[in-house]
């Protein structure tokens, strides 16, 4: 039997480690393009792993799936639009809080994902202990500790999205950001609406597309446009909205992304231990003090005078060595002397 080709794509910040990760799964094989009618750039490359064909797709960098940028609207439409079998959310270990807004995100979406915990190096060396089998329980979904530049992890890497394409793998879950009951209730409501026409739930989860029409996404009004109820589900946003806004006096995206970083802190606390830095840290900690603008040329001084009264106070037994030394040679030629 010939399994269908597994579709990767490569999400995450700015930066992270993306293109290095997707070099280091592709190789060689990969042909770069542009994204239709626009200059930003396609990379795409082919693989075979454990008996599967695999085609990566490379993503520009984002911070959030809204759609304000070009970056986020390629990477928001390539997931929603051409549904990728498995994203690959590459994440900076050393950034673990800021990069993991994203994963809320596509776990929003219900995007079947493996994260690349990358930078993996640079995480240990600021003192971070993560327990990435914990984490991916949190999370939902499988995480592979990786560092793109020296090709480590990138085997597991593909062990992992292979397992998730084939709904193998015991980590992947579906699991929900929690909101807070008030939010959850509001949520509710608006997929209570949205369920009255049943072609919006198979094209979409109702969940993501209330939370993204809460949170005032226009790309995500757009799409709602297509269908006939879509007046008086926007009619329940509305209404949701105003109920939240005046009930927590805060805008909705913002009582939203809060949730969201609630939602990362408690899995950051349960998941990463920070223990003192490498020695590196600890000499840079020293070269800081010694070159301050302050402290530098007292210490200097200080230095230079301890080595000054160091010569003396070592330089005497030499003395007294060479002095006792050199005393019985003068009795002795004195003997000698006429
Ligand atoms: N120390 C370390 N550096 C890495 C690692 N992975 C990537 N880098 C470096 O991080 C920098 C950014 O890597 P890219 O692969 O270009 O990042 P990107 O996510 O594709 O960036 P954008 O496409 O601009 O969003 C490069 O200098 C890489 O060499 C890693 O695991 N460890
Ligand atoms: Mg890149």
């Amino acid at each position: 039997m010939k399994t269908r080709e597994i579709t990767v794509g490569l999400v995450g910040n700015p930066n992270c480690g993306k293109t290095t990760i997707f070099n280091a799964l592709t190789g060689a094989r990969q042909k770069v393009a542009n994204w239709s009618g626009v200059t930003v750039e396609k990379r795409e490359g082919r693989l075979k792993h454990a008996g599967a064909a695999i085609r990566v797709i490379d993503l520009p960098g984002i911070y959030s799936l809204t759609s304000y940028s070009m970056e986020e609207i390629i990477t928001r439409d390539f997931i929603i639009d051409d549904r990728p079998d498995v994203i690959v959310n590459v994440v900076d270990a050393g950034n673990l809080e800021r990069n993991l807004y994203l994963t809320t995100q596509l776990i929003n979406i219900g995007a079947r994902s493996v994260i690349a915990l990358n930078m993996f190096d640079e995480a240990a060396n600021k003192g971070l202990v993560i327990d990435s089998e914990r984490l991916g329980t949190l999370l939902g979904m499988p995480v592979v500790k990786t560092v793109g530049t020296r090709s480590i992890g990138i085997t597991e890497l593909l062990d992992r999205i292979v397992q998730v394409a084939q709904g193998a793998d015991e980590t992947a879950r579906h699991i929900h950001i929690p909101f807070g009951d008030d939010v959850e209730a509001e949520i509710r409501a608006i997929q209570q609406k949205m369920r009255e026409d049943e072609t919006i739930g198979k094209r979409y989860s109702t969940r993501w597309l209330s939370v993204r029409l809460l949170e005032r996404d226009t790309d995500a009004v757009k799409k709602l446009k297509a269908y006939p109820g879509h007046e008086t589900i926007m009619e329940q946003v509305a209404k949701s909205r105003a109920v939240l806004e005046k009930h927590f006096d805060d805008d909705i995206e913002t009582i939203i992304s809060d949730r969201r970083y609630g939602f990362i802190a408690g899995a950051v606390r349960e998941s990463v231990k920070k223990t003192a830095p490498r020695r590196v840290d600890v000499s840079d900690k020293i070269d800081r003090v010694i070159t301050n603008r302050y402290l530098g040329f007292p210490i200097l001084f200080l230095f230079l005078w301890a080595l000054f009264h160091l010569t003396f106070a070592l330089g005497e037994y030499p003395m007294n060595l060479i002095e006792s030394g050199v005393h019985p040679v003068g009795l002795a030629v004195e003997r000698l002397m006429p």
